[in-house]
């Protein structure tokens, strides 16, 4: 068994303060390091949109954020303008300890899909590499903390399993954005694809 530290998505506009700010995101930071210093690999996400983005409300005239709409690749929720690559709000919240990263996977960067997951973006097709990449290096064991719990760790969570992975979600090491129950419904869902959930 070789394990992997997945980090999703701990960055400024995440944080209080931030454009998409998680309640209590930054509480997270200094367990996660805690983490970090011990694992054997350690990667992290990147949420990483291009100014524009389609999933941005500000891209849809007559929408605002949270509204959701119908993708040509299925349902997304509009959120406002944020994790612009190359901006401080895309930039890991100052006190994560990067420096024993090892991969950093960008998502989202292109301007017609989103990419909740770390592993495929939002047609459930296209993938990251990330699979890839812990194939070739033997893992098959990971960790997942960080934000969002009811997106972006959801999304990955349920994939990591279905793709064959052991996946258990450290819930005490995320956040969520709870939107209309998506907090409970994310829960509900990666429990019953198989991700253990732990507090
Ligand atoms: C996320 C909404 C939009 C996340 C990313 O990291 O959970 N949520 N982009
Ligand atoms: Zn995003």
């Amino acid at each position: 068994m070789t394990h992997a530290l997945i980090v999703i998505d701990v960055q400024n506009d995440f944080c209080p303060g931030g454009a998409l700010a998680v309640p209590d995101g930054d509480q997270i930071v200094d367990g996660i390091n805690v983490l970090t210093n011990t694992a054997e690999a350690v990667i992290l996400t990147q949420d990483w949109h291009p100014a524009g983005h389609s999933s941005f409300a500000s891209s849809h005239p007559g929408h605002t954020a949270y509204d959701r709409i119908d993708m040509a690749y299925g349902p997304q929720v509009l959120w406002p303008d944020h994790c612009i690559r190359g901006s401080q709000g895309a930039a890991f919240h100052p006190d994560l300890n990067v420096e024993r990263a090892q991969m950093i996977v960008r998502k989202g960067y292109r301007p017609g899909i989103d990419s909740y997951s770390a592993f495929f973006e939002n047609d459930h097709t296209t993938p990251t590499g990330l699979e890839g990449y812990l194939r070739t290096r033997g893992i098959d064991t990971l960790t997942l903390v960080g934000l969002a719990t009811d997106f972006c760790i959801n999304f990955s969570a349920v994939d990591a399993a279905q793709l064959g992975f052991d996946v258990t979600v450290r819930l005490d090491l995320c956040r969520g954005i709870d939107l209309d129950g998506s907090l409970a419904a994310a829960k509900t869902g990666m429990k019953d694809a198989g991700v253990q959930l732990t507090l």
